[in-house]
């Protein structure tokens, strides 16, 4: 059995989570931040449920994945050699000649879907067909090879450079399984191969903010058996990109498990991951991760943390496509998903402790075709609309119980780093808000303060009617971002009351909107 000083592994500097809190000075300080957080810890054999919890209650995100968690909202655009044979997994065997957009403008891409209100595009740079979108010095079998722009084009450098333009982030889609690459298989060569093709995208495209790792593999049981050297991969990552997240098979950023756009009504960051028999308390996490399948109902609750080996913050991204394919088919121009469906997707993934990344693939000019952005734009005025005015502003709260430096009015202040807790060892809590008037609303959002970890298992709201206080809502977690939509109400007092947490619990954004459709 491990030693128990020795156990802890950390990766995130505690520094970096005390700063941003501290910077308001003496009364914002980060009193609540436990000691010893960290990304990811271990757990030995032996440990009780109580240790387990408070250990999970101390993990918090790393600098990149709360960068990425603040971006909320972010696009992937499917582009390729299937956008123009119509297909959703190609051969490898196209002719790249096939590949040849008639109207393509990145600059339009990034229009699009900035004024969707996206801050990221990652780019399918190559899917599993193996065609290259830019061009490659690892293949033929690129861009470079097709009529387009007489084999000069570069569609990750056009993507790369407008979303620059446009203050985007730019992230890559590099698929692991390749059906064209002749090495795929040799494993030690196609490592090599991969490791070269992602050396040439994060060297040669200025910042990357996010790294895809996609897990399918249709080869089947006779199908090629390559063994993926993730943990090298890892490695190149973090030399060329140190503030890039990688999702899927990769320690940052799991998959919610879904592509319905639905996050868990429980979703929890801090799970249960996956580790090395040999995981010791020296190494880095991207050293001894194993990517598994995160795909279960329950993935952090007591329950499931009982019997974890080691512990870490793996936040879920909520992918879904604007169409019922990842891929363009002109033949499902009117199956585009209406703004309502847009807007009800936001509820269920920003809504769920997830980011959403929300796939709008360009068609065969090369552009978003103008019903994908008839859809984005009214959703974009949806939620603009609804989140215009905060019914919750103006009120006075009030607390059970407020720790030093963490009064309840930071909950309304414009400032998430400002956050209000509970003094030690209270692990409950209600708050009230009395607003200046009586105010009619459907939505509520609550946020906890991620930077020192998630908390919060179970709460409550309840509004009062003039005479006693009537439940309208409750849920489980709380995370980033909670959004709760409900028949419409009008009070003028709400509280909140938290039943569960899993230390003193935090609250740093609290609003009451009206639905505008
Ligand atoms: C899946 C792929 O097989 C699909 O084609 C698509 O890229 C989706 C986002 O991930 O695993």
């Amino acid at each position: 059995m491990m030693q128990r000083t020795s156990r802890v592994l950390a990766i995130a500097s505690a520094l970096f989570f005390l700063l941003p809190s501290c910077r308001k000075g003496d009364e914002r300080s980060a009193a609540g931040l436990p000691a010893g957080s960290r990304h990811f810890a271990l757990i030995p054999s032996g440990e009780t449920g109580g240790e387990i919890v408070r250990t999970a209650a101390q993990i918090i995100p790393t600098a990149n994945q709360l960068a990425w968690q603040e971006m909320e909202f972010i696009a992937f655009t499917h582009f390729g050699m299937n956008t123009f044979t119509d297909r959703e997994w190609g051969e490898g065997t196209e002719d790249p000649t096939l590949f040849n957009p008639t109207a393509f403008d990145a600059r339009q891409w990034a229009r699009v879907l900035k004024d969707a209100g996206m801050k990221m595009i990652i780019v399918t740079a190559k899917h599993h067909d193996g065609f290259c979108l830019w061009p490659s010095r690892l293949t033929e079998h690129s861009v470079k090879k097709s009529p387009w722009r007489d084999g000069r084009g570069d569609v990750v450098g056009e993507v790369a450079e407008a979303c620059r333009e446009a203050g985007l982030k730019f992230g890559i889609y590099l698929s692991p399984w390749d059906r064209h690459e002749p090495s795929y298989g040799d494993s030690p060569a196609y490592n090599r191969h991969f490791m070269n093709q992602l050396r040439e995208l994060l060297t040669d495209y200025g910042e990357v903010g996010e790294v895809w790792f996609d897990g399918a593999c249709g080869e089947g049981p006779n199908g090629k058996r390559q063994e993926y050297d993730w943990w090298s991969y890892y490695r190149v990552i973090r030399e060329l990109q140190p503030k890039a997240v990688i999702f899927g098979m990769a320690p940052d950023l799991r998959w919610v498990g879904t592509e319905t756009g639905c996050g868990r009504e429980t979703e929890w960051s801090v799970v249960p991951v996956r580790i090395k028999e040999s995981a010791a308390a020296s190494d880095s996490l991207d050293d001894i991760f194993i990517p598994g399948d995160m795909t279960a109902a329950d993935l952090g609750s007591r329950e499931r943390i009982a019997s974890a080996r080691a512990l870490a913050w793996y936040p879920a991204e909520t992918d879904v496509s604007i169409r019922p394919g990842w891929f363009y088919h002109a033949g499902q121009d009117d199956e585009v998903k209406s703004p309502e469906k847009l807007v009800d997707i936001y509820f269920s993934s920003v809504g769920r402790n997830g980011v959403l990344l929300l796939n709008v693939p360009p068609d065969k000019r090369g552009l978003i075709h103008e019903n994908d952005v008839w859809s984005l734009t009214g959703m974009r005025r949806i939620l603009d609309e609804t989140f215009a005015v905060n019914l919750a502003e103006g009120a006075r709260i009030e607390a059970s119980s407020a720790r030093t430096g963490h009064r309840a009015e930071f909950i309304l202040d414009k400032d998430t780093a400002s956050y209000w807790t509970t003094p030690d060892g209270i692990e409950t809590g209600s708050l009230e808000w009395t607003l200046p008037g009586k105010r009619s609303f459907d939505i509520v959002l609550l946020q906890e303060e991620i930077r020192v970890g998630q908390r919060v298992e179970e709460f409550s709201l309840e509004a009062w009617d003039g005479k006693s206080w009537r439940p309208f809502a409750a849920g489980t977690t709380i995370g980033f971002k909670r959004l709760l939509r409900f028949a419409e109400i009008a009070t003028d007092r709400v509280r909140l009351t938290i039943l569960r947490s899993r230390t003193s619990p935090t609250l740093s954004a609290f609003g009451l909107f009206k639905f505008r459709s």
